[in-house]
């Protein structure tokens, strides 16, 4: 993972790359620093009456004054807003002759020079953004304004058509915006709502119809300013490749969670099914996987939804001539996938959602909260998983078409005081308009930021804007496919005519159909060689299957009943061939525990797709005992052998979440 004083251009693309947008933004409406809290000013807020309730992960976080960063497990390579400044200083070298030609005349007198610069330019975005990029037409590299008149805008949105098209690549225009005059320096951006100024009917009252995303960009030169008479037009415009086949379709997986009734199930239903709701629980009755959950409506397992999108960002239709449209077919007409994992708010189902939340490797986490109901239940439980785990957040607060608007505010600043308290310190940007859309998802990247929407899925009221938002979430670049295998499965199957089938996600290396692969551990810790018959994505059959995505594979001449989610397949040419462990060492911290964890103690642990009993054994602590907020090393043994590699996340609970912590060493 990169540091953040990794200067080196490919650090710091690649850290930004991982959102592949906001190599493309001069990003000067989000790093005002007027608008952005500082972490001094962050930590020193106290979530006091959230302590009070309940015992949630997140309270306990804030409580004992500790972020997921104080414990090391937060990502290292936190972005601060101020590292972004310069995104496209990669390119000079790329560039080399053409120094003295700004952007603006690059995009507005386009010769076989600059047009092959340009095109070196969006080739390595595109790479890094594996496959999509955000652009932004209207601002130079250093976030001046090219205060570009209508007529130069559409030139320079043709040259970028052209460039894009060489590429075999669609440009969508996100959204565009006409500004005249110089823009005011320091305008809050219209995304950032400073603490206080926030109101559930979404006034904000510092905002100006002018902030740009350029707004602070220094004051323009006067020759500039001369020409800020005239119009400034900007657009973001997402530039995305058309998959040569299945293995390139980019996947994004997003695990929706929250409170029981909040509207997880629904708000899938109305994203992926094309149906607006009732109140009643019509948009959810497809996404079921068992009678009992038709019957309660309530989830108890893990369903997995699919939002396609096209190279022009249009979504795919998920209905065909009034029926669901397969899968596959979906796949077909898609360049980019939203994978949605539906998990069940009940806490009688914890142990499923956790589940949902490691094994399936989500990039980002979607904690949908009812407006009327508020931050209560599992939402805080799930919202500090979250944390935990390092997967970024976007809140969705629904139901807002029943909900008083009284109760709606208090729902909202409830949530923010939660999202700024010291244990999350999170940014909370309201999302209420497309350039909020483009500027969030953009910056997405940091895990400090915390998308917040509001919709209603009777009405379809936000619905729009969070599907924009999805559009452009940014495909996660911390998978290396250049390491050796690793394949976590979290579902088995017995497929007519196939056999049995594994479901779950490469998280290192490239799998082939026909590639043979250890797979393991079984009861007594050792793997088998398994040959890989057949590799779908999104029931679309495909030669390969690539690190980041997830995939089923049929395997030859397996039955089923020896497969256990949690097992891992791993490189079949590893020598010696791997072994599971049953004892390991973590570094742990207690959230919470109301008397104290010795010797014997036993616990649910999660890790990745491994779920099972673990008993402590031994721990760097005199007295062997370990109290709410203790820190320790501690060794841990499984019941069952299980594959676990130096480093990995670790949670684990009895009931709610008891503590979080990191693999540190394999012992046996
Ligand atoms: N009026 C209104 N009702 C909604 C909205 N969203 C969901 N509902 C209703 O809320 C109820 C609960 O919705 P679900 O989607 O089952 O909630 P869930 O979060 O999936 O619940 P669990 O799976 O049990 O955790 C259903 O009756 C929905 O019709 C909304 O935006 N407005
Ligand atoms: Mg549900």
């Amino acid at each position: 993972m990169l540091k953040k004083d990794d200067k080196t251009v490919s650090a710091r693309k690649g850290s930004i790359s991982s959102t592949a947008a906001p190599t493309s933004l001069p990003l000067g409406s989000v790093k005002t620093e007027s608008s952005i809290p500082s972490k001094k000013a962050e930590s020193t807020s106290q979530p006091s009456s959230l302590l009070a309730e309940g015992s949630s992960i997140a309270d306990k976080l804030s409580g004992m004054q500790l972020s997921a960063n104080d414990l090391g497990l937060s990502h290292e390579d936190e972005l601060d807003m101020n590292d972004m400044e310069d995104p496209l200083a990669g390119f000079e070298a790329q560039r080399s002759g053409l120094e003295d030609l700004s952007l603006k005349e690059q995009l507005l007198n386009p010769t076989e020079a600059t047009m092959e610069s340009l095109q070196s330019l969006l080739t390595a975005r595109i790479r890094e953004g594996s496959g999509e990029t955000m652009f932004e037409i209207g601002v130079e590299e250093d976030g001046a304004p090219m205060n570009l008149s209508d007529t130069e805008f559409e030139t320079a949105l043709t040259t970028v058509r052209t460039v894009a098209s060489v590429l075999e690549a669609e440009v969508a225009v996100m959204y565009e915006k006409n500004v005249s005059g110089i823009p005011e320096p320091n305008i809050t951006p219209t995304a950032i709502i400073p603490e206080g100024e926030e109101t559930a009917s979404g006034n904000r009252t510092s905002l100006q119809s002018s902030s740009s995303p350029s707004s602070s960009a220094p004051p323009a030169s006067s020759s500039s300013s001369k020409e800020a008479d005239k119009s400034n037009k900007t657009a973001y415009l997402m530039i995305r490749k058309a998959p040569k086949s299945g293995e390139e379709l980019l996947e994004v997986r997003v695990a929706v969670v929250g409170n029981v009734d909040a509207g997880k199930s629904t708000m899938l239903g109305v994203l992926t099914k094309g149906v607006l709701d009732d109140g009643r629980g019509k948009a959810r009755v497809n996404l079921f996987r068992h009678r009992h959950e038709v019957e309660s409506g309530r989830t108890s397992s893990v369903g997995m939804e699919i939002l396609g999108f096209d190279t022009k960002s249009v979504e795919v239709p998920s209905q065909v001539s009034g029926r669901p449209a397969p899968w596959d077919e979906i796949c077909a007409r898609s360049a980019k996938v939203l994978s949605f994992i539906d998990l069940a708010g009940h806490e009688r189902y914890l142990k499923t959602t956790v589940f949902g939340m490691t094994g399936c490797a989500p990039d980002f986490v979607m904690l949908m909260v009812g407006s009327n109901a508020g931050i209560v239940g599992m939402t805080k439980e799930h919202l500090g998983l979250s944390l935990a785990l390092g997967v970024p957040v976007l809140v969705v607060i629904t139901k807002i078409d029943m909900c008083p608007p009284n109760v709606l505010e208090s729902t909202v600043k409830q949530l923010t005081k939660i999202l700024k308290s010291a244990g999350c310190r999170k940014i909370p940007m309201f999302v209420k308009s497309n350039e909020d859309v483009v500027v969030t998802a953009s910056h997405f990247v940091s895990d400090r930021i915390c998308p917040i929407f509001q919709v209603s899925n009777v009405t379809g009221e936000g619905i729009d804007l969070l599907k924009k938002f999805l559009n452009i979430l940014p495909v996660s670049t911390k998978y290396n496919k250049d390491e050796p295998v690793e394949y976590q499965i979290t579902d088995t199957f017995s497929v007519p005519f196939v056999g049995t089938v594994v479901s779950g996600v490469v998280m290192n290396g490239v799998v082939h159909a026909g590639d043979q692969l250890y797979m393991g551990p079984d009861g007594n810790g050792h793997f088998q060689l398994v040959t890989i018959k057949s590799i779908q994505r999104k029931r679309l059959n495909v030669p390969v299957a690539c690190a980041g995505q997830s995939a089923s594979f049929g395997l030859k001449k397996i039955r089923r009943s020896t497969i256990r989610k949690g097992m891992v397949m791993l490189d079949g040419h590893m020598t010696p061939a791997p072994r599971g462990c049953r004892e390991f060492e973590a570094e742990v911290l207690v959230l919470y525990h109301s008397t104290t964890i010795g010797q014997k103690y036993q616990a649910m642990l999660h890790c990745g797709a491994v779920r099972q009993t673990a008993r402590v054994i031994a721990m760097d602590k005199p007295e062997q005992i370990l109290r709410t907020g203790d820190r320790a090393t501690v060794r841990f043994q499984f019941l069952h052998p299980a594959f676990l590699k130096v480093g990995a996340r670790l949670i684990f609970r009895e009931g709610r979440t008891k503590g979080i912590g990191k693999v540190s060493k394999i012992v046996a």
